[in-house]
C-alpha cells in the first residue's frame, strides 16, 4: 500500500476542485484521499512516497483516440486540405505501413507514456500494432476497424474484420480490451455497419466511428456533392452516398460509441448522439491541419453530450502528447473563458475519456484504477492550477498504472 504525498491533488471529479496538501493511498485501486495529515493518521503503516514542492496529482491521461499505424507520418501526407489528404493516404499508405516498424510504434506509445497517458484507444486498420498494445503498461482499448464500400466485397472485408477482432479478443487481459470501429459514414457500407454493431450489442463492445469531420463529407452525405463527389466517381461513375447523417447515427443506436469529430454534425445528428448516450471527441490540432475547422462547443454542450478530447494520430498531429492537445484546444476557442476551458479540456482529458472508453479509471476516488501521474508545477496555487498545468506541463515525474510506478 502506498501513501502518495503532493501539495495538489486534482482528482478531476465533475467539480474539478483541488485538495492542498493532500495524499492518495492506493495499491491496485484508490482506498482513500484527503488531507495528508489525516491519511497519515489513518494509514500509517502504507510506504510513503513525498513528491517534491509544488507537485500535483491528478488521474493519468487518456487518450481516446490515435493511429498507431500512420506512427512514421512526418512530411509524408499532404496538410490543408480533407479530401486532398485522403489521397494522399492512399497514395502512400503502403510505404506508411512498411515504415510504421515496431520500434517506431512502440516510440509512439512511449512518447504518450511519457507525457502522463496512462489509457489510450487504438484505432487499428491493419492490426499491426496488437503486439506493441498488448505489451505496453498502459491500458488500451483496441478498436479493430471495419471499411469498406463495395457491396460485392461486403463477405470479404466482414470476414476480415471478424478475424482480426478474433486476433484482439485472443489477447484480452486486465489492461487490454477488444472494441470496434466503423471508419466513417462515407467509407463504409452501411450493411457492413449494421452487421458489426450487431456484435458490439451482442458482445458490448465499446464502439468508435469517425464522424461528419469535413464540409466534404457534409456535402457529398447530403447532395452527393463537394470534393468526395470528384474523388469517389474516379473509382466509378455511379458512386452515391450510402445513407444519410442521421440514418447512419441511427446505426449505433443501443451501442457505448465515440463519435470523432463531429465538426459539421447538424443539430439533428447531434440530438441523436445525445439521445444515444455517445460522445464527441475533439481532435482540434488533426482538424486544424486536415483544414477541417474548429468544432462548436456550445452546441455539445447544450445537450449534455461528453466531450472526449483526442489526438487522433500523427497522420494529422505533430504530438501524441494530451498537453500539447489541451494547450492548442486553450487557443482554438478564444470565445471560451480561459479558467473555464482549461477545467473542461482536463475533465475531458481524464474523466470524461476514460468514462467513454469504459475504464473504472479517470478520476481519484476511493474504488477507481489507481492510474496517477505527478506533474511538476514550481510557483503553483490552488487558484487556476488548472489553467497553470495545461499551459506548463510536459512530462510527469511520477506515473502509476494499477498502482505499479511504472517511470
Ligand atoms: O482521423 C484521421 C482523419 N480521418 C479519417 N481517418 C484517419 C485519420 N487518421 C488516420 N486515419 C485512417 C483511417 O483509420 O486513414 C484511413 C483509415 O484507415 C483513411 S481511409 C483510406
Ligand atoms: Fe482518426
Amino acid at each position: 500500500m502506498t501513501r502518495l504525498h503532493v501539495d495538489f491533488i486534482l482528482p478531476c471529479d465533475p467539480s474539478m476542485g483541488v485538495i492542498h496538501h493532500g495524499a492518495i493511498v492506493f495499491d491496485k485501486t484508490i482506498l482513500d484521499l484527503g488531507d495528508g495529515g489525516a491519511m497519515e493518521a489513518r494509514y500509517p503503516d502504507a510506504t510513503p512516497v513525498v513528491a517534491p514542492k509544488g507537485s500535483v496529482a491528478l488521474p493519468g491521461l487518456v487518450n481516446p483516440h490515435v493511429h498507431l499505424e500512420f506512427s512514421a507520418n512526418q512530411g509524408v501526407l499532404d496538410f490543408g486540405a480533407f479530401v486532398p489528404w485522403l489521397q494522399s493516404v492512399i497514395a502512400h499508405r503502403e510505404a506508411l505501413q512498411e515504415a510504421a516498424t515496431s520500434a517506431v510504434i512502440e516510440e509512439a506509445i512511449a512518447s504518450m507514456l511519457r507525457t502522463g497517458t496512462t489509457a489510450f484507444g487504438a484505432i487499428s486498420s491493419f492490426g499491426l500494432e496488437l503486439d506493441a498494445c498488448v505489451n505496453t503498461p498502459a491500458r488500451v482499448v483496441f478498436f479493430t476497424e471495419l471499411l469498406g464500400s463495395r457491396p460485392d466485397a461486403v463477405d470479404i472485408l466482414f470476414n476480415d474484420f471478424k478475424q482480426r477482432l478474433r486476433g484482439a479478443y485472443e489477447r484480452e487481459n486486465s489492461r487490454f480490451k477488444a472494441a470496434l470501429s466503423i471508419h466513417s459514414p462515407y467509407s463504409t457500407h452501411p450493411i457492413l455497419a449494421k452487421n458489426a454493431l450487431d456484435i458490439a450489442r451482442r458482445e458490448n463492445l465499446i464502439v468508435s466511428t469517425h464522424f461528419m469531420e469535413s464540409k466534404a463529407e457534409r456535402l457529398w452525405l447530403d447532395a452527393g456533392k463537394g470534393d468526395f463527389a470528384g474523388f469517389f466517381k474516379g473509382f466509378s461513375p455511379h458512386a452515391a452516398p450510402l445513407c444519410s447523417g442521421l440514418e447512419y447515427v441511427r446505426l449505433f443506436q443501443g451501442t457505448r460509441t465515440l463519435f470523432t469529430h463531429g465538426v459539421h454534425a447538424s443539430f439533428p445528428e447531434l440530438d441523436a448522439i445525445g439521445t444515444q448516450g455517445g460522445s464527441i471527441t475533439h481532435c482540434p490540432v488533426s482538424n486544424r491541419l486536415l483544414g477541417t475547422g474548429v468544432l462548436a462547443l456550445d452546441p455539445v454542450f447544450e445537450r449534455n453530450i461528453p466531450l472526449t478530447l483526442g489526438t487522433d494520430g500523427l497522420s494529422s498531429n505533430i504530438s501524441l502528447s494530451l498537453w500539447d492537445e489541451m494547450r492548442s484546444a486553450l487557443f482554438a476557442h478564444p470565445d471560451v473563458p480561459l479558467n473555464t476551458l482549461a477545467k473542461t479540456l482536463l475533465h475531458s482529458a481524464t474523466a470524461q475519456n476514460a468514462k467513454a472508453l469504459g475504464l473504472d479509471a479517470g478520476v481519484l476516488e476511493s474504488g477507481k484504477a489507481a492510474d496517477i501521474i505527478v506533474m511538476a508545477l514550481s510557483g503553483a496555487t490552488s487558484a487556476n492550477l488548472p489553467l497553470h498545468l495545461v499551459l506548463h506541463a510536459q512530462t510527469p515525474s511520477h506515473i502509476f498504472i494499477e498502482g505499479s510506478l511504472v517511470c
